[in-house]
């Protein structure tokens, strides 16, 4: 579709013209409705043929048009019918086609063709591995067939697919199948008729050589719902987990919202190749295959997780983004973030509430934080765009699931139930907005929300500073909060921020009862008596709010709350502050060998009576024991030196290998004789065994390595071997290459745990990240036409010191040349890399150069995506 023909011989060649900003303040109704949609595919891996009957009337809430504007991509109509005529009262309009109708409704027929083997950007209809497969949001079903491709245009749809019964034996659409049969020459058919109407971005379609994992489910008011997971045959066999997560997952949202499951079938299909985690198309989830096959061989306990919370994740979206869809693209926060929040809420049901609720904050202060304080920063509801597909950011889903948390902190649990079933109620069937939403938790909840609003408007993350006085017997505490500017938002006004609190008593270790006080203005004050003694404050318990908080305390008070808080995630958010105190001084050069000694020894003693704890549940303990990440220790400086830090955290690591050696050792051997299975405590015993290694590999690299290749020879489960070889790689021991190839070769064929494979050697310690990266990229298993394989080579690696952020700036070099390269063929995926080169403001001032010498050469390559430009414009802007 790119064969030039504007340029005349011997012009200049044009300068390429942006892509348009869309903006939220543009929208408008669309003028008509598409009551229903019939789709008729014949289906083939290199030719397939799409034929589209819509019926449309007039939107009479809508500004009246004449033309009916469908957006397509990259098709060409091979004809056009306007109620059953050949017509030629159409004209394409760059990608879109545009219909001139006389009447108020008509029946409107386009046929297109489209190779589903071409598709690369895996958007639309694709192929992959033989089989045919669709992701239409956000604006993928315009690639497969002209339509108003937006989420308020919701129709009624009947799908007719045939096709080789060899090639495809298992033909899947929306909703029930009405009809099937055999045709000619090997061919069959099936017709599928989905009741719900819907958007276009929930439409799917899967033809294959499937097997199914079947069972069923009786909802609250005895629907039997027959459930099936659809894999290649030699998968079957770990899907087992995948199925228990969805009957818990239709149970659960049965108990914790009322919604129960409205249609008769339940599919979910599993690809290997896909851009994102999985889809939630109605009745016909696709999942990459990441997030459903799992073995206790092939999957570690985090996978387990991770796939528990994606089933839920997309079931929990048939009510929170299907029956209930977005207005426009600018709601995503809508459906995303609140979808977000209900599978922590499930996750953390299912398993550890604390530490679920700490694993979700690290992900946020790790990916989010740094996201809301860079270029890149948008408001959770953002205001405008040029491709979508980059907006499907932690800002609109966890940030997202945290402001709609913090109304649920504010309302409380049972309030808030009455404030989601309100907004199910009253938006049943509507593409609504996030305004929508927050005016039924008003309403439902009798909450005021008037200046919580702003939450949606203001991007950037608040930083409250937080002091403790002690006059008397009052103890006061003063706040003061400011929200940086961001792109396009140079002047903030405050917002409400509900901060659980306690404050602890010195003596007895307890405090008098926790309080939500909500901090509204700028600065305020609040007071509690009866304090004979200065109390130990505790605040954003349970990170009520997603803010950072600078409080001014003593790293004996620390210490105290380390030992003493009876919040756990306060509890955990202590040690944090201790360390990340200690290696910010360090980083400050502003302390002396004496107040590093000192700040040490705090650590190692907070850290021992961790280990030491016997009221504490191994997974617990393995939350407490994990250090501060290094992108989250960046964050907290205005301009960091990624050597520096991790030199720093490396060497505290180092010294608490030393000092607690023989406390680690125990620790290890304690875990590693514990029972396994897939309970809290075998699972917790497997955190801490890689835990201790991991900081004993720091301490002492010889003992590291042969307890690291003991754990692996004996391991039983992937959880202790990726554990063991994630140690082994980042250490230059034998055992490094012993074990890679022995994980090699033991799990070749694998695709997800191969994937492992690349993922641990790119994440490394090794100071040869760099050139070992690279030769992987020249491995026969590598390449760039599959998503996972991509992400798992060169996202760990866009987190490497040594390699990403190697001094000569090769690193830099390499992601861009990956862009550079990636564009292309798949230009979503190509586009998330952008992002940690994006950070050059914040980095030192010549590794900063490098990096924004990297995305000026990716920003003058002649042909950009829409979604590579867009990131990198913005990036250096
Ligand atoms: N709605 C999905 C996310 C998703 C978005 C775009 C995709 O296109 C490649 C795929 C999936 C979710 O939230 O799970
Ligand atoms: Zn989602």
């Amino acid at each position: 579709m790119d064969i030039a023909s504007t340029t005349g011989i011997g012009d200049a060649p044009p300068e390429p013209s942006p892509p348009p900003l869309i903006r939220r303040e543009d929208y408008a109704p669309y003028p008509w409705r598409v009551p229903t949609t019939e789709l008729r595919f014949v289906l083939g891996v290199d030719k397939t043929t799409v034929q589209a009957k819509l019926k449309v009337e007039r939107n009479p809430h809508a500004n009246p048009a004449n033309v009916l504007r469908l957006n397509g991509d990259g098709l060409k109509p091979a004809g056009v019918w306007i109620d059953g005529s050949l017509a030629n009262s159409w004209e394409m309009d760059g990608d879109d086609l545009l219909i001139t109708l006389p009447g108020d409704a008509h029946e409107v027929s386009i046929d297109t063709q489209i190779d589903p083997a071409g598709n690369s950007q895996l958007m639309g209809l694709y192929a992959s591995n033989g089989m045919l497969c669709t992701q239409c949001e956000a604006e993928g079903f315009r690639r497969i067939t002209f339509f108003p491709d937006r989420p308020d245009v919701l129709s009624t749809y009947t799908v007719r697919m045939e096709g080789s019964k060899a090639d495809f034996p298992v033909l899947l659409s929306n909703g029930n199948c009405t009809a099937s049969g055999e045709g000619e020459d090997g061919s069959h058919w099936a017709e599928w008729h989905d009741p719900w109407p819907k958007p276009s971005y929930l439409f799917a379609l899967v033809a294959g050589q499937l097997v199914a994992n079947t069972d069923s489910f009786t909802t609250m008011n005895g629907r039997k719902v027959d459930l099936a997971i659809w894999v290649r045959p030699e998968d079957l066999s770990r899907t087992d987990h995948a199925m228990e997560s969805l009957k818990r997952s239709m149970q659960w949202d049965e108990q914790a919202f009322g919604r129960e499951y409205d249609l008769d079938v339940f599919n979910i299909v599993a690809v290997s190749d896909f851009n994102m985690g999985a889809m939630e198309n109605k009745s016909l989830n696709i999942f990459n295959t990441k997030y459903v096959l799992a073995d206790q061989e092939t999957a570690t306990d985090g996978d387990y997780d991770a796939i528990e919370g994606v089933i839920g994740h997309e079931y929990f979206h048939n009510w929170s983004g299907n029956r209930i869809t977005c207005r426009d693209w600018f709601q995503l926060s809508l459906k995303e973030g609140f979808t977000v929040l209900r599978d922590q809420l499930f996750s953390a049901a299912m398993g550890s509430e604390p530490v679920k609720r700490i694993e979700d904050v690290r992900v946020l202060r790790s990916v989010q934080f740094p996201e809301d304080s860079g270029p890149l920063a948008h408001p959770i509801r953002p205001d405008s765009y040029r491709e979508i597909s980059n907006f499907y950011t932690a800002t609109v889903y966890n940030k997202g699931a945290e402001v709609i948390r913090m109304m649920r902190t504010m309302a409380g649990e049972e309030r808030f139930r009455r404030g989601t079933d309100l907004y199910f109620d009253r938006h049943d069937g509507e593409a609504a907005t996030c305004e929508d939403f927050v005016t039924a938790i008003e309403d439902g909840a009798g909450l005021d929300l008037a200046d919580f609003r702003r939450w949606y408007q203001q991007a950037g993350t608040p930083k409250v500073s937080a002091k403790l006085e002690h006059v008397g017997d009052t103890a006061t505490l003063h706040l003061e909060q400011a929200v940086p500017a961001t792109p396009g938002q140079p002047d903030k006004r405050p917002m409400p921020i509900p901060l659980k609190i306690a404050l602890f008593d010195r003596k007895s270790g307890k405090h008098h009862g926790e309080q939500l006080v909500t901090l509204t203005e700028a600065q305020q004050t609040f007071s509690f008596a009866g304090f004979d003694e200065s109390p130990v404050l505790s605040i954003n318990r349970d990170f009520s709010a997603p803010v950072a908080i600078e409080r001014e305390v003593a790293d004996e008070d620390l210490v105290f709350l380390a030992a003493n808080d009876d919040d756990p995630f306060a509890r955990y958010e202590a040690m944090q502050d201790l360390v990340v105190g200690h290696l910010r001084g360090l980083l400050s050069g502003s302390v002396d060998a004496a107040k590093r000694d000192s700040g040490r020894a705090a650590i190692g003693e907070a850290f021992r009576a961790v280990i030491a704890d016997g009221e504490l549940d191994d997974l617990m303990r393995g939350e407490l024991l994990t250090l501060p990440g290094e992108t989250y220790l960046a964050e907290q400086m205005l301009v960091a030196d990624p050597a520096a830090i991790r030199a720093e955290r490396e060497g505290l690591k180092a010294w608490l290998g030393q000092s607690l050696e023989s406390d680690l050792v125990a620790m290890h051997e304690r875990a590693a004789a514990a029972p396994g299975g897939m309970s809290a405590e075998a699972k917790g015993a497997r955190k801490i065994k890689t835990s201790a290694l991991v900081f004993l590999a720091a301490g002492n690299p010889d003992l590291a390595e042969t307890m690291a290749a003991a754990q692996y020879d004996a391991a039983t489960t992937m959880t202790d071997r990726q554990g063991a070889l994630m140690v082994l790689t980042s250490l230059q021991g034998p055992q490094r290459t012993h074990k890679l190839l022995d994980f090699y070769n033991r799990f070749k064929g694998n695709a997800l745990v191969i994937d492992k494979w690349f993922a641990l050697q790119a994440s490394s310690l090794h100071p040869s990240v760099l050139e070992q990266v690279k030769a992987l990229a020249g491995h026969p298993d590598f390449t760039l036409k599959n998503p996972n394989r991509v992400r798992s080579l060169y996202m760990p690696f866009t987190g490497t010191a040594q390699g990403f952020h190697a001094a000569s700036g090769g690193g830099y070099k390499m992601i861009a040349d990956l862009i550079l390269e990636l564009d292309p063929i798949n230009p979503q995926t190509a586009a998330r890399f952008v992002s940690p080169l994006g950070r050059w403001r914040r980095i030192e001032p010549e590794r900063s150069a490098l990096m924004k010498g990297e995305l000026e050469r990716i920003a003058a390559a002649p042909k950009l995506s829409r979604d590579t430009y867009e990131q990198v414009t913005r990036s250096l802007g």
